[in-house]
């Protein structure tokens, strides 16, 4: 293979091990592949098909591809495609693009970038769950099904760490998608091209890492952002540092590499000391803020609710709002709806009717500690019915906020949601979002004592109850 030089910076060189452009993949010295999905389907890795869509490079058809057919039925999709055996060390970088068609979340795909260290070897076991010597996960995209995986083509970067000698091994992608298959619930059509490996020589003088960025700033509690360097450098180690205040600072465990992906539930400052031998220079500051609540709801994953599997109208407090019909999707956010309130400490009457499409289960999250996240600790579960309005009661707790936050009200065909349920779809069923306001329960006090005291048949009395 020819070895071609270049320099990555003043400070160091770099040199391309392996570079693949997929112009034909009959044609791949050093390559290797092995379907491992349970069982093998009518496709392995092909050439790209540039009706689904064109390669990010080359001609049309220059990447390499696999679908759903790996496997058959609905079951673990395991498709290994194996790069050339190297030498591989620390700091070595291995950038490849990858995507799936636009629409890709419909039916997820996932794709692993795993390191064997045990030379030539391509031992990845004999089963569809198995990795053998490739026991190193270096990257794992849209490992929870999600919308994760990009449906046009994105650069993946890995920096190589843990091995801090040179040592003869391999790389591989693992198309590994669990219930997948044209029955499964999961895969689709992957994409991958322009695959380079390029090892890194030694660094020199003091590192300038220069900005510190973040894929989102604000940020959503819980959900993972990545930060990077303006001027990574190479040949040269990563500590990234946390501060609540861009003063004090804290090693973050583990956080060694060139870049950091993590989430937030406070504004955080971040930064990176980057070392080099004796020397080490620190990235800018950077401090990643909190979006507001309401830009941080889930949309949920797609319903059906033309069945009649739907919410007919929500009841709770003033709130009284018929809702029959849905859209496409199965989700209305009714943000025009006036919030009612509903009390912190008291049992608030809550009524849901539903449609006459069977069994519907009714759950509900509001928003309590107001973090732009319906948790399980903020789920009531209704009850359920069919054809009928579902009365049930929504104990607020003592820990809620007060103030305006967001409700959201499902139905769900045959089987109950749970708590941690409500951003999924994929079922017969419907979600609508409102406002609600978050009151302070007011103990009431009698301010004047029954006109009548000793009652006599036929006789009224009365007396007013006020708010304090
Ligand atoms: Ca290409
Ligand atoms: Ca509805
Ligand atoms: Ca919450």
């Amino acid at each position: 293979m020819a070895l071609i030089f270049l320099s990555l910076s003043k400070t160091s060189t770099a040199q391309v091990l392996y570079s693949e452009g997929f112009t034909d993949i009959t044609v791949l010295p050093g390559w290797a592949n092995q379907n491992l999905s349970s069982p093998v389907g009518s496709t392995g890795w092909f050439q790209g098909n540039s009706g689904v869509f064109p390669s990010q490079a080359g001609a049309a058809t220059a990447y390499i591809g696999a679908n759903f057919n790996n496997t058959t039925g609905a079951n673990t999709i395991s498709n290994w495609l194996f790069m050339p055996n190297i030498s591989i060390k620390n700091g070595d970088q291995f950038t490849f693009y990858t995507r799936v068609p636009t629409g890709g979340a419909t039916f997820p795909d996932r794709l692993q970038v795993r390191m064997s260290l045990n030379g030539a070897s391509t031992n990845a076991g004999a089963t569809a769950t198995s990795v053998g010597d490739f026991t190193n996960l270096l990257l794992d995209i849209n490992p929870t099904y999600g919308a994760a995986y990009p449906e046009t083509w994105q650069q993946f970067t890995v920096i190589i760490s843990g091995v801090p000698a040179p040592t003869s091994g391999r790389l591989a992608f693992r198309y590994f998608v669990e219930n997948g298959g044209p029955s499964g619930a999961n895969s689709n059509y992957i994409g991958i091209d322009e695959v380079v490996y390029t090892a890194i020589g030694a660094c020199s003088g003091t590192p300038a890492p220069g900005a510190t960025n973040s894929t989102a700033n604000p940020v959503c509690p819980g959900i993972n952002f990545t930060l990077s360097l303006a001027t990574p450098g190479s040949g040269v180690t990563y500590q990234w540092q946390s501060s609540p205040d861009g003063t004090t600072w804290t090693n973050i465990t583990g956080a060694t590499n060139g870049t950091l992906t993590t989430s937030q539930t406070v504004a955080t400052y971040y930064r990176c000391n980057v070392t080099c031998g004796a020397n080490t220079g620190t990235s800018t500051a950077l401090q990643v803020n909190m979006a507001a609540p309401s830009a941080c709801y889930c949309t949920p994953a797609a319903t059906t609710c033309t069945l009649d599997d739907e919410i007919l109208n929500v009841r709770l407090g003033t709130l009284n709002n018929p809702s029959s019909g849905c859209s496409g999707a199965g989700y209305t956010y009714y943000s025009a709806v006036a919030a009612p309130d509903v009390f912190i400490g008291a049992a608030n009457p809550m009524a849901v009717s539903v449609g006459p499409g069977g069994t519907e289960h009714v759950a509900v999250w509001i928003d309590y500690n107001q973090n732009g996240q319906f948790e399980a600790t903020e789920f009531t579960a209704l009850g359920s019915g069919n054809g009928s309005t579902i009365n049930g009661i929504v104990a607020v707790p003592a820990s809620a906020l007060t103030g305006t936050t967001r409700m959201r009200v499902r139905v769900r065909w045959s089987t109950a949601l749970t708590g941690t349920q409500a951003c999924t779809g994929g079922f017969f069923g419907e979600t609508e979002d409102y406002n609600v306001t978050i009151a302070p329960c007011v103990p009431a006090t009698i301010t004047s004592a029954p006109t009548s005291v000793s009652i006599v048949c036929g006789a009224n009395t009365s007396f007013t109850v006020a708010a304090a």
